[in-house]
């Protein structure tokens, strides 16, 4: 059975976990403790890398979260979270990217004082900035459908639904981004996001864990 190395705070993990449970995939979850056992000889043997999320399907090993769901989606087509015309090819890695490379860097930034460590005052508004344009961008998409591709959900749903519920954290309301809000609230009812919602006591006992993680970032 695929092996499925996770761990319940990881928005990285989260998008994996959602799409093997849509697409209905049995697995075997392999929880990882990040408070240091992602350094554990055993795992450091899964992943050099270090990090989670990580699946081992046949004995075939990856690690990176979207590469992860390009092997799902070719290895396992049915329930398809990909279309395949290249127009919605390229709205869904659109969504995709700008949801890993802006809104997740800046979410990343903005955790730095709630963990209690420093960061500039202007590299913050920065952070801010680009949250508030990345949801204006996803708000502007969501114009004609209920999904950023039509009436399915995709793989841009699954990457950026599970970032957007976070920001709430940083004191960021969806209240102004109607379109952003019902579609959040869509997701939120699908089986596969009751699954993985992380739950707030378990974020909050995770917080020194990621403190840990940020520092040896900076
Ligand atoms: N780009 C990777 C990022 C993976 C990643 O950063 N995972 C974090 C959890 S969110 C981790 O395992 N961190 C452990 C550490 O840095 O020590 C992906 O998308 O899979």
């Amino acid at each position: 059975m695929l092996k499925f190395y996770y761990n319940p705070v990881s928005a990285n993990v989260r998008r994996v976990w959602v799409a093997l449970l849509e697409k209905q995939i049995p697995f075997e979850p392999i929880l990882v403790n990040l408070d240091g056992d992602q350094f554990d000889n055993n795992f450091t043997a899964v992943n050099s890398l270090q990090r989670v999320p990580v699946i081992v399907d046949n004995g075939f090993r990856i690690i990176e979260s979207l590469a992860i769901l390009d092997y799902l989606e070719a290895k396992y087509p049915t329930r398809s979270l990909m279309p395949n015309d290249p127009e919605n090819i390229a709205i869904v890695r659109m969504v995709e990217m700008v949801a890993v490379n802006e809104l997740q860097l800046a979410m990343l930034l903005l955790t730095r004082p709630l963990v209690g460590l420093d960061v500039d005052n202007q590299k913050l508004d920065a952070a801010k900035e680009r949250v508030i344009s990345v949801m204006q961008f996803y708000e502007n998409m969501l114009e004609k459908h209920s999904y950023f591709v039509g009436e399915e959900l995709t793989l841009a749903d699954i990457v950026a639904g599970t970032l957007l519920p976070s920001l709430y954290l940083f004191g960021f309301s969806l209240d102004p981004y109607h379109r952003l809000k019902a579609w959040l609230e869509r997701l939120a009812i699908r089986e596969s996001w009751q699954q993985t919602t992380p739950q707030p006591e378990v974020v909050e006992a995770a917080l020194p864990n990621i403190r840990k993680i940020l520092e040896r970032r900076s």
